[in-house]
């Protein structure tokens, strides 16, 4: 059985470790310099989620202004999207909801998962916003919440899981719906189609009355 194809993209302002999340991701590591994501990176994973093969097609993108308008062209046919903000950094949690209005205008996928993700969590000293604050704009979103730090392999793991395993999670779902749609349009036309044919048995039944009783009249 082929791999279920899933476009992740990683959105957010400038700085706030969308790249350090995938590369620690990808390679368990973590780079204290910065450099500058120019554009679109993308990279490819394979996980399996309770027996399903996934291939993730991770999607990084520029925060900064000059590039929001390839983002754009880039998050189209997203399936998951991550929107990243720096705890300690006010000004990139004010623009979540920005980057939320990005996504939905962009995308022509309407079963986009959205992720949130706190990042920087090991600085909690110097934090500005409280957890609560993020977990509320999440819910308020119908958006998964999540406190990552790059640093920690464990807490960048758990996103690209759950967020896979929801996704999968709401595909069930729909497939059953339809499937549940299907069987009852399906109802409805056997019942359409014994109507038709008692209708067209009472006929008969009446024109072979009438036809008895025009020859026994002629008789
Ligand atoms: P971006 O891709 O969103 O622009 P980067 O952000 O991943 O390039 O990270 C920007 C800076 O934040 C980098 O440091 C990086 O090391 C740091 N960083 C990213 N995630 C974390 C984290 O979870 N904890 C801590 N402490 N730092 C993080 P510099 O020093 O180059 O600014
Ligand atoms: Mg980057």
């Amino acid at each position: 059985m082929s791999a279920l194809k899933l476009k992740l993209i990683f959105v957010g302002h400038g700085r706030v470790g969308k790249t350090s999340l995938i590369n620690q991701y990808l390679d368990k590591t973590f780079k204290e310099e910065y450099i500058m994501t120019v554009g679109k990176e993308k990279s490819l994973k394979n996980i399996n989620i309770e027996g399903k093969e996934v291939s993730l097609e991770i999607c990084d993108t520029a925060g900064q202004p000059d590039y929001r308008a390839i983002n754009k062209i880039f998050m189209k046919n997203t399936d998951i999207a991550l929107i990243v903000y720096d705890i300690t950094k006010r000004e990139s949690f004010e623009e979540l909801n920005n980057w939320i209005g990005s996504v939905k205008e962009s995308n022509t996928n309407k079963k986009v998962i959205f992720g949130i993700a706190a990042n920087k969590s090991d600085l909690y000293e110097q934090r500005v916003v409280k957890k609560n604050e993020g977990e509320e704009l999440a819910k308020n979103n119908n958006a998964l919440f999540f406190e990552t730090s790059a640093k920690d392999y464990d807490s960048v793991e758990n996103v690209f899981l759950t967020l896979s395993e929801e996704y999968l999670k709401k595909e069930e779902e729909r497939k059953k719906e339809e499937e549940k749609k299907k069987k009852k349009k399906k109802k409805k036309k056997n019942e359409e189609e014994e109507k038709k044919r008692e209708l067209e048995l009472i006929q008969k039944k009446i024109d072979d009355n009438n036809h008895c009783s025009s020859k026994c009249s002629i008789m």
